[in-house]
């Protein structure tokens, strides 16, 4: 089973294209974030998804009005992405807006320091939201595989647990799984490294496992 989303946070069309396609086999997910939806245009979307055959997620951590989230959301949609990335601190009309028009993932918790500021003292009310809601999943952080754990321990069965921060951000992927993610998200560890392939390979393996 394939738990390994590849966050490909390039800029470049052809280098996204290129690295997507030799890290497929061991992947789950391609995600693109928004520079490569800056450097690339939403075109990218349709191409990973061509290259690759993979599902695509657009990491677009939306957070505004209800009626924009859906403007965005639905070309986002259009282009072809599978899964959208939320934010839920906005509210639940503002995520419903989304979820109308595709799968969506709801940030719960995030994986760097700063985090702990706003966004952790908020996370058993997103739990709470998102076991109303009941989205594809959400997104917990690889870097505490504490709190991944308790997210878990909390979140309705079913609701898949999608983990940033392995690798580059300190996370370990088998480490993370089992403290109860499904899946892990990494991006430099990857694309950054010399041979992108190769890292994908060992990082499958290092969770396949698990
Ligand atoms: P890498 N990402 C994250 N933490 O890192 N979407 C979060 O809490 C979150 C995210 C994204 O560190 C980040 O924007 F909600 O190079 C980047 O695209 O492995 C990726 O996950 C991590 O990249």
């Amino acid at each position: 089973m394939k738990r390994l989303i590849l966050a490909l946070d390039v800029y470049e069309r052809e280098r996204a294209l290129e690295i997507a396609e030799c890290t497929a086999d061991y992947l789950w997910a391609v995600k693109v974030n928004w520079p490569l939806i800056i450097g690339s245009g939403l075109g990218i979307i349709t191409e990973l998804r061509q290259v690759t055959g993979l599902p695509v997620i657009a990491d677009l951590k939306l957070a505004d009005i209800p009626n924009t989230n859906r403007l965005i959301a639905k070309r986002v949609f259009d282009a072809g992405a599978d899964y959208i990335i939320a934010h839920g601190f906005v509210g639940r009309d503002s995520v419903n807006a989304i979820m109308e028009l595709g799968e969506t993932i709801i940030v719960v918790e995030m994986s760097h320091p700063g985090a702990e500021e706003f966004i952790q003292p908020a996370t058993d009310k997103l739990i709470e939201l998102t076991n109303e809601l009941e989205p594809f999943g959400v997104i917990a952080p690889a870097t505490r595989p504490e709190r991944v754990a308790y997210i878990r321990s909390k979140l309705k069965p079913g609701i898949k647990i999608l983990t940033p921060g392995v690798g580059a951000q300190g996370g370990r992927g088998d480490e993370v799984l089992k403290a109860g993610a499904d899946y892990v998200i990494v991006g430099r560890s990857i694309y950054a490294s010399e041979n992108p392939r190769e890292a994908a390979r060992n990082l499958h393996q290092e969770i396949a496992g698990v």
